[in-house]
């Protein structure tokens, strides 16, 4: 029996790479693992294989994955994974906070690390986009942020300390997921951090699966230095799938000071009665408007999260 980890997974083929050799193999699986729900085996997975056979699956460190409720399922799109590197365009697409904040939480809820990539620097331009402000609210919550241009390998940083050489350097010996929204340069970049080793421009990996349902495999690229994965299985950025209660939990930022509402159902809008958040901070202070940024972000999930019925959740 062999040691190895799934690379790519389609319905019932699996690509492996054996850990000792390097070696790849397609393997099958015993039937009994893939009974039931679809997505029993990811890509991510450490396995045991006997003649190009998956005979077990290794506990996950994590999972990569949203519940679907109408069917009570929890679909996994990957797992074992140390790090989310949340890609996002400065320029076009425009930079959208409550997609980041909405990655934010999913890495809270797989437990993963999440790292900020303001890309294509290149095409900054400061009436467009506060920069500074979008990296204090990132940096406030202890989130390393790189400042790059997937499309110039020799861009030179000007507002932050780490750049490309940095971003690969945390990126080597792990397995990293990229997420961000269409465009934001995602494969680019993919292929800048990996010297060129890895080109998914070509192969389009993400083009696969847009419908809901039919995203059935996703991919692990490698080069000697680092394991990525360009998911196509994260195109929604829902939350829909949260429970209300849990999810101030994956805003420990805020967490602190809803406590300290007045009413425990607070909905920490602007004429709420005894919310922290309006009536103890100075509303000028920059701190605030950071926060308040978060705040907003967290009450549109709220509120997308109570428009779903309950009894679907469980
Ligand atoms: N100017 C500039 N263009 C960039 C940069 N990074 C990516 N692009 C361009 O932006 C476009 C989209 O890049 P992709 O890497 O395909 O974006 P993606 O995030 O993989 O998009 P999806 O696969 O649709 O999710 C391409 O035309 C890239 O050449 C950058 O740093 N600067
Ligand atoms: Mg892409
Ligand atoms: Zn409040």
């Amino acid at each position: 029996m062999l040691k190895a980890r799934v690379f790519k997974s389609a319905k019932r083929e699996f690509e492996c790479k054996i850990l000792d050799s390097g070696e790849r193999v397609v393997a099958t699986a015993l039937g009994n693992l893939l009974k039931g729900d679809e997505n029993t085996i990811v890509v991510g997975d450490y396995v045991m294989i006997d003649n190009n056979v998956i005979v077990e699956v290794l506990p996950r460190t994590n999972e990569m994955y949203r519940l679907i409720i109408r069917e009570q399922k929890k679909k996994v799109t990957a797992s074992n994974c140390d790090l989310m590197v949340i890609v996002s365009s400065v320029s076009r697409p425009e930079y959208k906070r409550g997609i980041v904040d909405r990655f934010l939480v999913r890495a809270h809820q797989w437990g993963i690390r999440p790292l900020m990539v303001f890309n294509k620097m290149d095409e900054f331009n400061p009436d467009e986009l506060d920069f500074q402000f979008e990296f204090d609210r990132m940096n406030n919550l202890g989130i390393e942020c790189f400042e790059v241009s997937a499309t110039d390998p020799n861009y030179k940083t000007q507002f932050l300390s780490l750049g490309l050489s940095d971003l690969k350097d945390r990126l080597a010996y792990k397995t990293s997921i990229f997420l961000g929204q269409s465009g934001v340069g995602k494969s680019r970049l993919i292929s800048q951090v990996s010297d060129g080793a890895i080109n998914l421009l070509s192969n389009e990996v993400g083009r696969v699966g847009k419908g809901k349902h039919t995203t059935t495999w996703s991919e692990i690229v490698d080069s000697e230095r680092m394991s990525l994965i360009d998911s196509p299985g994260i195109r929604s950025f829902g939350v829909e799938d949260l429970l209300e209660e849990e999810l101030i939990t994956y805003f420990p930022d805020l967490e602190e000071g809803a406590v300290q509402c007045k009413f425990s159902n607070c909905e920490h809008h602007e004429d709420s009665k005894g919310c922290y958040f309006y009536t103890k901070l100075d509303q000028n202070a920059h701190s605030t408007k950071l926060k308040m940024s978060r705040l907003e972000s967290f009450c549109r999930m709220k509120e997308e999260i109570s428009q779903t019925p309950s009894y679907l959740k469980k």
